[in-house]
């Protein structure tokens, strides 16, 4: 063993959630992986330890207290890492990291792991994102942002501002900016309010969308008090749906009041508000929507309403008008002049990113700072 291996440190990083799961999946990487993890692997099969097997191929035996299966895996830096995939038991994960402790094996987390393998922080982040969505569309998106699309677009800028070309790095950013406003939300889903009037059919339409009967239903104005978000992927992007209670002025109870007061405060912080009207409730739907979108429900009871531009006529019954509504809904939260197509692709998908870049933007702005803004996002680059 040469001097350089025997000083080099050895990490071992958990791949899988720190919680109890199907399956488990940790790396120990750094100096002599294999050479730790062959002192605690015992083969099933044969005597071969992991230094002596092919790269890629699998290994069942014994690490800790439990069967694992463990391969011999070269990393990009052409160094040997060690993958263990076992049962997703917190006891074997603990006893495997404590074994692995013992023989001074660091334990960090994926996030330090992938720094260590020169994955910047702005595809970091991504790939954090991308974990957590579970809408195919959205998914898309994030996967271009792990593979690099936010990245080159940036890189685009800082030529940019290196050529001088200081007009078109802001054009650039700008546009880049305002993918944020939909970007941020493909993790977590957009926030989408009904509201409207007792008995529209609020409640009715939500388990519509979601496709069985999620909330309560019925004639009784008033029905629903408390918020109730649903989450659902329509049309491949994911939405939190809030079922919420009718507004009206007029009401005796205390508990529909405190509802109404729920719901005007999540109307007022929802990326889409649906204003839901009665089918013959025209006059009342035209007075100011601003972005809102307006629905008119119930189209089975009558014969079609003809609707001013913009807004949409359906049935949650018959499910007539359902999927112009769904895609008008998307239509909303990812407007075309917010898009990422002359943007390669890029998006800003995290706030802390956008408010990096927001730095950077305002940098631009002074006639000496287009340096300072260059230096700025150097250091992002490099992050
Ligand atoms: N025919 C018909 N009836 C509907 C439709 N949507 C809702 N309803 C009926 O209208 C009544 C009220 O529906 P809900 O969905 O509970 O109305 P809501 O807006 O949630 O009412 P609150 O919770 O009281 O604010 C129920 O009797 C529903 O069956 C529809 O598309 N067609
Ligand atoms: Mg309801």
């Amino acid at each position: 063993m040469t001097e350089d291996s025997i000083s080099k440190a050895i990490y071992v990083t958990q791949f899988t959630a720190e919680a109890s799961g199907a399956i488990a999946v940790l790396r120990i990487w750094g100096g002599d992986a294999t050479g730790v993890a062959d002192r605690l692997f015992r083969p099933k099969y044969g005597h071969r330890g992991l230094a002596q097997s092919q790269p890629g191929e699998l290994r069942l035996g014994w690490f800790g207290i439990d069967e694992v299966v463990a391969l011999v895996i070269p990393a990009d830096s052409g160094d040997l890492e060690v993958e263990i995939q076992g049962h997703g038991s917190p006891i074997l994960i603990k006893s495997i990291l404590q074994s692995l402790k013992e023989k001074n094996v660091t334990a960090i987390n994926q996030d330090q792991y992938l720094k260590a393998h020169g994955v910047l922080w702005l595809e970091r982040k991504a790939r954090e994102h991308f974990n957590r969505v579970n809408a195919p569309k959205a998914a898309e998106v994030l996967w271009r942002q792990v593979n690099g699309a936010i990245r080159r677009t940036l890189e685009r800028i800082q030529a940019d501002l290196k050529d001088g070309q200081k007009e078109s790095s802001m054009d650039l950013i700008d546009k880049l900016l305002m993918t944020a406003v939909w970007g941020t939300r493909l993790s977590r889903g957009f926030t989408v309010a009904l509201a409207g009037a007792p008995n529209v059919g609020k409640s009715t339409l939500v388990n519509a969308l979601a496709g069985f009967e999620r909330v309560l239903v019925s004639p009784i104005a008033g029905t629903t008090r408390d918020l109730v978000d649903v989450c659902l992927t329509i049309n491949g992007w994911p939405l939190v749906v809030t079922d919420m209670a009718g507004l009206r002025d007029e009401t005796t109870d205390l508990l529909e009041a405190s509802g109404i007061a729920l719901a005007r405060g999540r109307q007022n912080v929802a990326d889409l508000v649906i204003r839901l009207y009665g089918p013959d409730e025209i006059e009342m739907a035209k007075t100011g929507s601003g972005n809102d979108l307006v629905v008119f429900t119930k189209q089975d009871l009558t014969e079609e309403t003809v609707v001013p531009e913009g807004m949409l006529a359906i049935s949650a019954r018959s499910g007539q008008g359902i999927e112009t509504f769904m895609a008008r809904m998307i239509e909303k939260l990812i407007p075309e002049n917010h898009s990422d197509k002359q943007l390669g692709g890029a998006v800003i998908y995290d706030r802390e990113i956008e408010s990096e870049l927001r730095e950077v933007r305002s940098l631009m702005n002074g006639e000496q700072s287009t340096n300072l803004a260059s230096l700025y996002l150097s250091e992002l680059l490099q992050r």
